[in-house]
């Protein structure tokens, strides 16, 4: 299995660390959709990331569609790791976050592709308060959720819903510093603090490199 994309997207982050988890072996190639938009166009003409590239050829899109398929080659396997609570209310818990914390990466792209692919007197500042209102609005229900039910923090109890808040924190913090304003947000925070320390998070850092020890 091949994941492709570079770990400076959330999306392809919060992939690598889940396969991770699951136990799954994959190789990371680290291809950027704008530097090597061709390379990345020979593998997935859609030039999305992330990109899975299943061992049987497939070609799968959409992070969350991925750890969906993740999820079932994990219990195929008797890999005995899940990240998604099977009990109804942790569910729809879990389920919560995780919507919150792709809508904050979700804006956040949005906010740096009309900062940065667009010429700057075409920039629309209407829709960049817009989105930024929409950001704080995620991160401030966000960081209500996690006061109101604590997200686990090791490598054997974190699942989806602390990963994917975890990594869009990071993201956030690393490649818009201030937009959202850290000292309003201390839970996030702290517990972004925390769980960037787990292996296999620390394996997958933020930013262009390949997942230590894969591809
Ligand atoms: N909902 C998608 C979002 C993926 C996404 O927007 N990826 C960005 C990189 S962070 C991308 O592929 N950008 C290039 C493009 O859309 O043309 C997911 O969860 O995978």
């Amino acid at each position: 299995m091949q994941l492709i994309g570079m770990l400076d997207s959330p999306y392809v982050r919060r992939v690598a660390i889940s396969l991770q988890l699951l136990g799954l072996p994959f190789e990371h190639r680290s291809i950027s959709v704008f530097r090597t938009f061709d390379q990345f166009k020979g593998i997935n003409p859609v030039v999305k990331a992330p990109t899975l590239v299943c061992d049987d050829g497939t070609v799968l899109m959409d992070s969350t569609l991925m750890l969906d398929y993740a999820e079932a080659l994990a219990a195929a396997k008797g890999t005995g790791r899940s990240l998604m609570p099977g009990a109804l209310a942790q569910r729809q818990q879990a389920l919560r976050v995780i919507g919150l914390a792709l809508a904050a990466c979700e804006k956040s792209v949005q906010f740096i592709y009309e900062q940065t692919l667009r010429p700057a007197e075409k920039q629309h500042q209407p829709w960049l308060d817009r989105v930024q209102g929409q950001l704080l609005a995620a991160c401030a229900a966000l960081e209500a959720e996690v006061k109101r039910v604590p997200l686990a923090a090791t490598s054997d109890t974190i699942d989806q819903a602390g990963l994917t808040c975890a990594v869009a924190w990071q993201f956030l913090q690393q490649t818009r510093p201030g937009l959202v304003p850290v000292a309003d947000h201390p839970v996030l925070q702290a517990y972004s603090q925390r769980v960037e320390q787990l292996p296999e998070f620390a394996a997958a850092p933020h930013g262009d490199g390949t997942v230590a020890g894969r591809g």
